[in-house]
């Protein structure tokens, strides 16, 4: 249930967004914070305020079923990372820890049968995952207006990943910035912005991203992490997206973004001092679900080479009760 501050929060920021949005002009859109940002493209109350699923809405039935039709040469491309030890975690999450707890030795069952168990230990935002829209937040609000105060030790009660259960799944566009660019990855702190999305999309024939769309965007970090196995240098900093992409985002009313770096974001920020402000934007004020450390070489390669930059994207979630993240092995469907 929304209390009514939430409910009244909400329609206060759609009233700061539509009041900011008059105001700009190109110079004054270069000194924006990132809450003006925010305000200015803000989803609250758009899908209602109980909505806790944000630009998943986006993905309509029409949507789906036109999604469905990209399925065309029965290829299929697996983006995700291995779950296990030699992940790129190292420094404020660990990776994934998987235990055997059945080998079959030892077993006395009648008639032979023997059997394997296993379990696994590991931060949810170790390997490939989705962020919940309970992932970032400020000024003690969470995405459309709901309350810090719903995060607890026992988990979200608002905006965990579990509320995004049915998808995410719908037709997806994979944009090569670091091909764009003729590097086999882009260095840390490189900006991506949108004039680097449209010219990658115009390399790519043109390719069009729309309403409903999730997004890849390539930088080659992880073929940097393939390439020189070494988490430090990985998590040190990335290439990634910089503010002015939300409002590009924000224009073609996307689904979801995901990348191959660890935050989707460029690492340093673009303002000294401040920290995830991409995601800040993107989650808790357009309600928009990031995907991180995705395996996009392979797909890359493939587009590469048949010149097909558009398929059939999904990736479901793990119904995490209260999670604020989920591991995801994403398939994308040719
Ligand atoms: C943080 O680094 C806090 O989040 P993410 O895993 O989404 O980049």
């Amino acid at each position: 249930m929304t209390t009514t501050t939430e409910a009244s929060d909400a329609s206060q920021h759609a009233q700061a967004s539509d009041a900011s949005q008059d105001a700009q002009t190109p110079e004054s859109r270069q000194q924006e914070t990132f809450r003006e940002l925010g305000a200015r493209l803000s989803n609250w109350g758009r899908w209602g305020v109980e909505d806790e699923r944000g630009t998943a809405n986006l993905i309509t039935a029409e949507r789906l079923v036109a999604a469905g039709r990209l399925i065309r040469q029965g290829k299929v491309f697996d983006l995700g990372i291995p779950v296990g030890a030699d992940g790129p975690q190292g420094t404020f999450r660990q990776n994934p820890l998987h235990v055997m707890l059945e080998t079959g030795q030892g077993q006395q069952i009648p008639c032979g049968t023997r059997y394997s168990d296993d379990y696994i230990v590991m931060p949810l935002q170790s390997s490939t995952q989705w962020d919940a829209l309970a992932h970032v937040y400020y000024d003690d609000r969470l995405y459309n207006g709901f309350g810090a105060s719903s995060i607890t030790v026992k988990g979200a009660a608002r905006c965990s990943i579990d509320k995004q259960a049915k998808g995410i799944a719908g037709r997806a566009v994979l944009l090569d910035v670091a091909a764009l660019h003729g590097v086999e990855w882009l260095a840390a702190g490189t900006v991506i912005t949108p004039a680097d999305l449209e010219a990658a999309a115009e390399r790519q024939g043109g390719v069009r991203v729309g309403p409903g769309d999730i997004l890849l965007v390539r930088t080659g970090w992880r073929r940097k992490f393939l390439t020189e196995h070494d988490p430090g240098a990985f998590l040190a900093g990335e290439p990634g997206l910089g503010m002015g992409c939300c409002e590009w985002l924000k224009d073609r009313d996307v689904a979801a973004v995901a990348s191959d770096n660890w935050a989707i974001e460029v690492l340093p920020g673009e303002v000294p001092g401040e920290f995830l402000t991409v995601h800040l934007v993107l989650i808790r004020d357009m309600g928009m679900t990031l995907g991180e450390l995705l395996d996009l070489e392979e797909l890359a390669a493939d587009c590469e080479a048949d010149g097909v930059w558009e398929f059939f994207f999904t990736a479901p979630p793990l119904k995490v009760t209260g999670g604020v993240g989920t591991p995801i092995n994403p398939l994308a469907l040719k």
